[in-house]
């Protein structure tokens, strides 16, 4: 095959590329021989499919390839067991990373197509629900990119993250079947099929010589397939997988009931063991604490776990010495943290091998990042829902909680009951339940937050007795974006700039951008720099337009916000001041402002009752501003519908601003604050998360700080925070808050929007929204200022484009693979 065309260097794990004339032809071969149609009648749906199929021969290439060299090598392995992976689409994404992007533009231009076209052709892979979904998706590609041995777990839902529409304002779910029609990046591997069990009852049966054993009989056998999708590093270095887990109904089990005549049975055992890998639970950061949910975690932890030890004893035998040298487990939570008592379970009950043994195994393979404090988020099971579901792991628990108390807790603190009762992985009380932290604390070797700020809160207000009896259990690894997608696929016009500026090396070596900071004060880049944020403004502009029907003015400042919804992120305090300004407007027809449009983008959780009554809120006070002549265009506020992987990558390459708004201390990291300042975007945040250092690389003159700090916040609480008085204190939250009250946005509807006053007043306003008001609209004056003098602000944009490379994910995994891992990469060979 002739060498690539295209400027990408010879890639790693696959031997040749192929260059827009081969490309052209495969893709013609696809649509003949794979599809079954003809280039005269090929919907684009076909000719997306064909093109996929082309690029697939590439991409199994590179697996092969990969697979077959970490077998060769018998390499160590880091699991990554995530319930969510928010992969977006593949396509373009597959495409810039095998280098052959412009080659298959060309290609397909060739064919008269237009390659945008046929990308909107592709669901997204909505297989999450937010910042730990997407960073999942990061994490496997910057592993695939640096060649470590990796593969990611997780469930194949049928149904991901619902899509969202607007009735009047107020969301409505509707189902997401993303691959309803089938997904050209997957795989399925009938010939790895696992089985597993739920439900049941223990026996205690004693052997000839008196010894005891454990035999659990359980009540269902669920068969899981794993789906295969290649992850394809950058320039064709390694192509992992991500394997997802698809639930069915055993056949094995199923036969013994169709034979005793129980035909509807058997079906409604087939739907039941198809629920489990059904839907995604939409709740971000809220505990849903369903039974199906607990199955769903075990479903995939045990299926995962068996697929490890298949593939270890291939290579190892019986032989379990050498286990937790090969296998490295990254819990992404406490979500698949029953993969501890599970792996226990394999080892003591099945393996038979002794207590210390098995639990020096685990305590060898498993390192846990926990990402949010907050108390609704930490995840409890009660005793009585495990012990229906998983019998003999509830069992297990007990037994490692018994040996930690005995031999850790009371060695440190002896007879000290109140510290047994803060650090038991079971809470006493009416309802007894098991703590999925602390069993992921004492089964882990490692723990680690997400930003600097958060894993010093989660050993001193979540963990302290923890740290004080495994001080080097703790550690930090700062989240990552991969700039792959978050900066060369979403944004090629500044990709471009940054190519011919300092060269092409900065997406697989991101502290390469500061060489763009020499750049700031240059005026010819300055001015190419803001021609391209207007060129992707005006794109945004269109989308706008098309989604929405609101047309907004390009030239005005693009402030945005797009996150879920959650009233710790503060949706409603960026409301507040957009309510500030509006009436400044209507009480000051000459009101002297930049021109600001107001973006947002958020889903709700479809049971979080607030949060909708606030996306309503934004939507009214919206229609309003948006409709008003008096406002002479200096203000509009749009809310997307369907915020998405998708939607992100054409909002971000547009902000102006960033609202990072958080309350300090409530958001663990935070990702999409990297993604818009590594776009150029200035930061409006709180010193919160990743926040804090963001604002370190960036320097002071680059972001807008704002708020009150995490101790000051913790001061306030304690010293008794009211709200009232900042209602009645200052006139324009009061004034605010009333008009929310009235019928001005809901005409005839008075007390429609209500609830946020009420949340805020009588609700205690819990996430301090009037305490940063103030401050906030100080922050937003310093941007309008600073966004007057448009060769300050070039280079403000400029800067934090060029001094964000600590904030890829190919960072955040050379720090696990140091701080927890120890990893070595793999140089792939070809056959
Ligand atoms: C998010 C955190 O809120 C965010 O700050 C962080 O950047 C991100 O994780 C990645 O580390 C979380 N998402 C979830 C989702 C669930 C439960 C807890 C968290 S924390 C379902």
């Amino acid at each position: 095959m002739k060498k690539s065309t295209s400027k990408a260097k010879a890639s790693v794990a696959i031997a040749a590329l192929p260059n827009t004339e081969e490309l052209k032809n495969s893709i013609i071969k696809h649509l003949h021989g794979s599809l079954g149609t003809d280039v005269n009648k090929a919907s684009p749906q076909a000719w997306w499919r064909a093109t996929c199929a082309a690029v697939n021969e590439y991409v199994y290439d590179g697996l092969r390839n990969t697979q077959r060299t970490h077998y060769q090598q018998n390499t160590r392995a880091v699991h990554y067991f995530s319930l969510e992976y928010l992969m977006g689409r593949l396509f373009s994404n597959n495409l810039h990373n095998l280098g052959v992007y412009d080659a298959a533009k060309d290609a397909l231009a060739q064919l008269g197509l237009n390659i945008a076209d046929l990308e909107d052709q592709e669901e997204d892979m909505a297989l999450g629900n937010g910042g730990l979904g997407r960073l999942a998706a990061c994490f496997i590609d910057s592993m695939a990119t640096l060649n470590y041995p990796a593969i990611g777990y997780g469930i194949h839902y049928e149904h991901g993250l619902f899509k969202q529409e607007f009735s009047d304002g107020r969301q409505i779910e509707r189902p997401d079947s993303w691959r309803e029609y089938g997904n050209p990046w997957e795989i399925c591997r009938p010939e790895s099929i696992q089985e597993i069990s739920v439900y049941g009852y223990v026996e205690t049966t004693y052997d000839l010589q008196g010894k005891m054993k454990k035999v659990w009989h359980p009540g269902r056998i669920i068969k899981g397939v794993p789906w295969d999708i290649p992850v394809v590093g950058y320039q064709g270095s390694s192509v992992n997988v991500l394997r997802l887990w698809e639930s069915r109904a055993s056949d094995f089990f199923n036969w013994d009931v169709f034979n005793s005549g129980g035909y509807i049975d058997a079906a409604r055992q087939n739907i039941e063991a198809e629920t489990i890998s059904k839907v995604l639970y939409p709740n971000d950061e809220t505990d849903a604490g369903k039974e199906l949910r607990l199955i769903q975690q075990y479903f995939f932890c045990s299926c995962s776990l068996k697929d490890i030890i298949r593939r270890y004893k291939r290579a190892n035998g019986d032989d379990w010495s050498k286990f937790a040298d090969q296998v490295a487990i990254q819990l992404n939570d406490t979500h698949p943290a029953v993969a501890i008592p599970e792996l226990m379970r394999i080892l003591v009950d099945r393996a038979e091998m002794s207590w210390d043994d098995a639990w020096n195994i685990c305590q060898h393979v498993f390192a846990y990042t926990n990402h949010t404090l907050l108390p609704e988020a930490l995840e409890k099971w009660s005793v009585r829902l495990f012990e229906k579901v998983l019998p003999r792991h509830l069992e297990i628990i007990y037994e490692i909680n018994r040996r930690f108390l005995v031999e850790q807790v009371d060695v440190l603190w002896p007879g000290d009951n109140e510290k047994k009762r803060k650090l038991s992985i079971i809470e006493e009380g009416h309802e007894p339940m098991v703590r999925m932290g602390h069993l992921s604390v004492v089964g882990s070797f490692r723990v680690n937050g997400v930003a600097e700020i958060h894993s010093e809160l989660v050993k001193s207000d979540l963990f302290p007795e923890m740290v004080a009896l495994w001080p080097d259990k703790f550690t930090n690894v700062t989240n990552g974006v991969t700039p792959r997608r978050w900066l060369k696929a979403c944004n090629p016009r500044l990709a471009k700039l940054l190519d011919e500026t300092i060269g092409d090396e900065w997406p697989r070596d991101l502290k390469q951008l500061s060489k763009f900071a020499a750049f700031a004060d240059d005026p010819a880049i300055q001015d190419a720099f803001m021609a391209i944020k207007q060129q992707n403004k005006a794109d945004l502009a269109t989308v706008v337009k098309k989604l929405t029907n609101i047309s907004i003015d390009p030239h005005a400042i693009f402030d945005i916000q797009i996150k879920r919804l959650h009233e710790y992120k503060r949706q409603h305090l960026n409301l507040l001041h957009i309510l500030a300004l509006y009436r400044r407007i209507l009480q000051n027809p000459d009101y002297d402002m930049v021109p600001r449009v107001f973006l947002f983008g958020a889903k709700a959780a479809p049971g979080y009752k607030l949060a909708k009554e606030i996306i309503y809120a934004i939507n009214k006070v919206a229609e309003k501003i948006n409709n008003d002549k008096r406002v002479k265009n200096r203000l509009k506020v749009v809310f997307m519908p369907n915020y998405r992987v998708t939607l992100a990558e054409k909002m971000i390459p547009a902000a102006d601003v960033s609202e990072q708004i958080s309350t300090a201390g409530k958001e663990a990291s935070g990702t999409g604050n990297m993604k818009l300042a590594l776009n150029g975007a200035v930061t409006v945040g709180t010193l919160d998360g990743a926040n804090i250092e963001i604002a370190e690389e960036v320097g002071p003159d680059n972001i807008s700080i704002f708020g009150l700090t995490v101790d000051e916040v913790k001061a306030l609480q304690a010293k008794g925070y009211h709200s009232w008085d900042y209602y009645y204190q200052d006139a324009e939250i009061k004034a605010i808050l009333d008009w929310l009250e009235t019928d001005y946005f809901t005409p005839g509807k008075p007390g429609e929007l209500s609830a946020i006053k009420r949340s805020l007043l009588e609700g205690g306003d819990p996430y301090l929204v009037l305490a940063d008001f103030q401050s906030y609209v100080k922050a937003h004056e310093k941007v309008d200022t600073w966004y007057r003098d448009q060769a300050g602000w070039a280079k403000k944009a400029i800067l934090n484009t060029a001094l964000m490379g600590k904030f890829t994910s190919d960072r955040s995994i050379e720090d696990y693979v140091e701080r927890v891992w120890k990893l070595d990469a793999c140089k792939i060979s070809q056959q």
